[in-house]
């Protein structure tokens, strides 16, 4: 029975997402010690003489899981505004890409900039998820390609979790592209023989992820970096089925990997290579919108095959500048007909499972970190349904309650 906690949230209402849907609990209490759910349940059930070193009456107010994005890349340096005007005249990402812009502009000016100056440009972009409710992000590398530089936006990204109370996961992308005058085999071998092991050994990364595709890495090319990967003891996700259907995700799924990412050309045997493995769906409505791609995701198919489904930001400087969790979840519903459900389950226990991260953070349980988003709402679909509205009332990390609006702490 717990008896003494640090903080009590009370005169709330819950959504939890622990089990089935969003598991919504009204009146309801959180408490936390230490960092970590201690209770969580209806204030009728409240264990008698519990005792809270703080009080923090929440006037009614929801409280969900801190949100989670599962993919972004959005350290980087540099500004791409100026391709997007391009296309809006007519030109197309592979004219862009031809003429030295697209992923290789952001690896020229991420390049660049200096360790610091990568920082200071991607704090505003984590100042926007952080100001929406998110309370763990990951970040991928992949805009340095060479070792130099792409340890060098692997610590950037590690700095911003020391910058703010947020959880930061880094993935190694270094299979994003091949750098300009580089044989794509050559450099796809530097990346496992090279690259895989230093950013192993200064525990820089969590995960390795490959894109997978006709205009980047092929299916064996993505095999070999998984071979490499898993040697040192990194897991594994990978951008598949984005613009065409590679077997990338039925690839990926048979080595295991965490998540498939993108996946409009997925197929049924890549859907039942994913069922089978457990391996997490993660749809990225932003970069579906920015690039009007028609094809959409096979979500039904997804959904009777019982694979996860996650949803993120894939915040990039070229296919989603997007740095807001609530239009995604929006975009989700919209354009790929999820339900209210999967888009919250999508930032929060799903991405939580996309990242290996699903016994620490994702739900409101006992035992994980009390990551909490407290929302301004009447219900959770209101998260879903309003469109460019912020109802983010506070934010809550490892216990520790962060208020937006100082006065009403
Ligand atoms: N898929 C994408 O859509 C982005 N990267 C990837 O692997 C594109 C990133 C960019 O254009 O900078
Ligand atoms: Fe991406």
């Amino acid at each position: 029975m717990v008896q003494h906690c640090d903080t009590l949230w009370h005169n709330a209402h819950l959504m939890t997402l622990d089990g089935a849907g969003t598991g919504s609990v009204r009146d309801g209490a959180i408490a936390a010690r230490d960092g970590r759910i201690v209770w969580v349940g209806p204030t009728a059930a409240l264990p008698d003489g519990l005792q809270a070193d703080h009080e923090i009456d929440c006037d009614g107010r929801w409280i969900g899981p801190g949100l989670i994005d599962c993919h972004t890349h959005l350290v980087y340096a540099g500004n791409r505004a100026n391709e997007f005007e391009q296309r809006l005249l007519g030109a197309s990402y592979a004219d862009i890409a031809r003429d030295g812009g697209g992923i290789l502009a952001t690896v020229r000016a991420t390049r660049e900039a200096s360790e610091d100056e990568l920082l200071a440009q991607s704090l505003p972009r984590l100042e926007a998820l952080l100001a929406e409710g998110v309370t763990t992000v990951e970040v991928k590398s992949g805009y340095g390609l060479t070792l130099e530089h792409e340890l060098k936006q692997l610590r950037a990204a590690r700095r911003l979790g020391e910058l703010r109370d947020i959880g930061v996961a880094t993935t190694f992308l270094g299979a994003h592209a091949t750098p300009p005058g580089v044989d794509p085999q050559a450099y796809i071998d530097e990346v496992c023989t090279l690259m895989i092991p230093a950013v192993a050994a200064a525990g820089l990364a969590e995960a390795v992820d490959v894109f997978c595709e006709d205009i980047a890495f092929s299916t064996a090319q993505a095999a070999q970096v998984f071979a490499a990967a898993q040697e040192h003891g990194l897991k594994i996700k990978i951008h598949a089925e984005q613009l065409s259907n590679q077997h990338g995700a039925e690839l990926a799924a048979r080595h295991g990997a965490l998540s498939a990412d993108h996946i409009e050309y997925l197929d049924d045997a890549g859907i039942a290579a994913m069922a089978t493995a457990g391996t997490v769906a993660t749809l990225l409505p932003g970069a579906f919108y920015a690039t009007r791609e028609t094809r959409l995701p096979p979500v039904q198919a997804l959904r009777d095959a019982g694979v996860p489904i996650a949803l993120a930001t894939d915040c990039n400087p070229g296919t989603s500048p997007l740095t807001s969790p609530l239009l995604a979840m929006n975009m989700g519903a919209t354009l790929f007909r999820l339900t209210v459900d999967e888009c919250l389950a999508g930032f929060t226990r799903e991405a939580a499972r996309a990242m290996g991260r699903q016994q620490r953070i994702g739900r409101l349980a006992p035992g994980l970190d009390c990551d909490l988003a407290i929302w301004d709402i009447e219900a959770p679909a209101d998260l879903v349904y309003r469109i460019g509205f912020n109802p983010l009332h506070a934010r809550v990390r490892q216990g520790r309650h962060h208020s937006l609006r100082p006065e009403d702490a």
